[in-house]
């Protein structure tokens, strides 16, 4: 059923492509060409995993994986069963992704908003193309890749991690944790603070509190620590740290091997070479 402001917003044009083609809605779906392209990718890759699964060894879900090529191939096309399995879907995924993000533009520019949430979810999608992309070229094979399992890509974080030896001492993996933590830490704030402004404790039997305006939530946080960064101001900040946790994650994946070869806390002579006690 549509909403009661539904059909209101349910205007014609902002497609990036095929003008008025696929400028319709399925339920509450709109489709749009990204709509049709996302599709089709999604169910290719998909079915491609279940294909490919089928020819591995097991239908244990924990336990299927679909693994890059080995080293020999290089960033050449692999055999399907040799690799070739993980580098189309690689494909379908990049192509849905990016589709699934266009057309969140599309629905953007329908609604006369901003390209905030495409954005940030261009951030993840960053970190999954430097995965599977990026590092993988950098180091001249597919090889690199992740396997698309469930145990068989924890290996992969635990085995590539060991091979820097301590991947806790790699600065921007310092970064990106400390950023998905500061994260949760925003959202924890916030989620609770307008909770506890919209739907306070009852101020007695069969009474319910009333529900407070901005200027409290405001005031906790001044009484509290003295500052306090607004209810705009919060949502700027959730944004920037969570497209910080994103980024730097990218970042220390892609600096670990095309930049630094050896053990992670050894990159920290740097430090202790520093002229001034050296
Ligand atoms: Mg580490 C990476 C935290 C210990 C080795 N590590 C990461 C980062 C993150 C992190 C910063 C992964 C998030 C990310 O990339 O997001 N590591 C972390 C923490 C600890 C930790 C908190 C901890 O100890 C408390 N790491 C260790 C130990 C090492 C180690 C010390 C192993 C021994 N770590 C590594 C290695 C890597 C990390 C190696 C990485 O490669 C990884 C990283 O930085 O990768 C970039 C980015 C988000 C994505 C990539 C997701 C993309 C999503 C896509 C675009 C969309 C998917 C759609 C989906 C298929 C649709 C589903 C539909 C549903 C049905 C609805
Ligand atoms: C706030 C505010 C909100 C909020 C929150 C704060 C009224 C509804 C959570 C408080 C946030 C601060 C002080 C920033 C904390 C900093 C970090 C890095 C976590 O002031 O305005 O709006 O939800």
């Amino acid at each position: 059923a549509l909403l009661s402001f539904e059909r209101k917003y349910r205007v014609r044009g902002g497609t990036l492509i095929g003008g008025d083609l696929f400028d319709f809605w399925v339920g509450p779906f709109y489709v749009g060409f990204f709509g049709v392209v996302t599709a089709i990718f999604a169910s290719l890759g998909t079915a491609l995993i279940f294909y490919a699964a089928s020819q591995g060894p097991t239908w244990n879900p924990w336990l299927i994986s679909i693994a890059p090529p080995d080293l020999k191939y290089g960033l050449a096309l692999a055999p399907l069963k040799e690799g070739g399995f993980w580098q189309i879907i690689t494909v379908c995924a990049l192509v849905s992704f990016v589709s699934w993000a266009l057309r969140e533009v599309e629905i953007c520019r329908k609604l006369g908003m901003g390209y905030h949430v495409p954005v940030a979810f261009g951030m993840a999608i960053f970190a999954y193309f430097t995965l599977v992309v990026i590092r993988p070229v950098l180091l001249g094979a597919w090889h690199w890749g992740f396997p698309y399992g469930i145990f068989s890509h924890l290996d992969w974080v635990s085995n590539t991690g060991y091979q820097y030896l301590h991947f806790h001492y790699n600065p921007a993996h310092m970064l990106a944790v400390s950023f998905f933590f500061t994260t949760t830490l925003a959202l924890a704030l916030h989620g609770a603070l307008v909770l506890s402004a919209v739907n306070p404790a009852p101020i007695g039997p069969a009474q319910p509190g009333e529900v407070k305006s901005p200027e409290y939530e405001d005031t906790f946080f001044r009484d509290l620590i003295g500052y306090s960064i607004g209810t705009l101001g919060i949502h700027r900040l959730g944004l920037l740290l969570a497209l910080n946790a994103g980024f730097w994650s990218a970042v220390c994946i892609v600096i670990s091997g095309p930049l630094w070869t050896r053990g992670w806390p050894e990159w920290w002579t740097w430090w202790l070479n520093l002229p001034i006690w050296s």
